[in-house]
């Protein structure tokens, strides 16, 4: 298989400014292990062309897509659809008050069989980097070390008791 370099970048979206809280932790994580990445606001519901426009670009740019969105979230799913080349998208159902993103985690991960959305926790923004920069280690021998570093961090971090209060 040809690797192609400029693909190896992940394209953070968003259906609302308002998810931005919760896709941060995605960029963030992403910028921690120097994983290459465009973070945008594509709204399935009230920017569906700009949606149609970016999923049949999206192979001349990325690797792997992280959907966020809230509520009747159709982000992840109709961007998996109308994918031209059929990237792996990672959707993160996002938090709202009136369901407490009940509604956004069945609108993201029921997916019909064949057209696949890899959904993570609600609010699961950190993850959903920590997939895609995993995803993107399969081809960057850099980023996959930093990721084998975050990894062992964290299991050191682990108290084997916990603190007395
Ligand atoms: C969804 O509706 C968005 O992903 C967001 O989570 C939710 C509410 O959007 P705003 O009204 O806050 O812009 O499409």
């Amino acid at each position: 298989m040809t690797i192609i370099k400029k693909t190896l970048k992940v394209a953070v979206i968003m259906g609302s400014q308002s998810d931005y809280p919760v896709m941060k932790d995605c960029e963030i994580i992403l910028k921690q292990l120097g994983v290459k990445h465009d973070v945008l606001i594509v709204s399935a519901h009230r920017t569906p062309h700009r949606l149609y426009q970016f999923a049949k670009n999206a192979h001349n740019h990325y690797s792997v897509i992280c959907a966020g969105a809230g509520r009747a979230a159709h982000l992840a799913g109709m961007c998996a659809s109308l994918l031209k080349k059929k990237l792996p998208v990672i959707g993160v159902p996002i938090k709202d008050k009136k369901s407490d993103g009940i509604a956004a985690l069945f609108s993201t991960n029921e997916m019909p069989s064949g057209v696949p959305v890899a959904t993570t926790a609600i609010d699961g923004g950190t993850n959903a980097g920590l997939i895609a920069a995993s995803i993107i280690a399969l081809q960057d021998k850099k980023v996959a070390m930093r990721l084998e570093k975050f990894r062992s961090k964290l299991t050191k971090s682990v108290r084997k008791k916990p603190k007395k209060r």
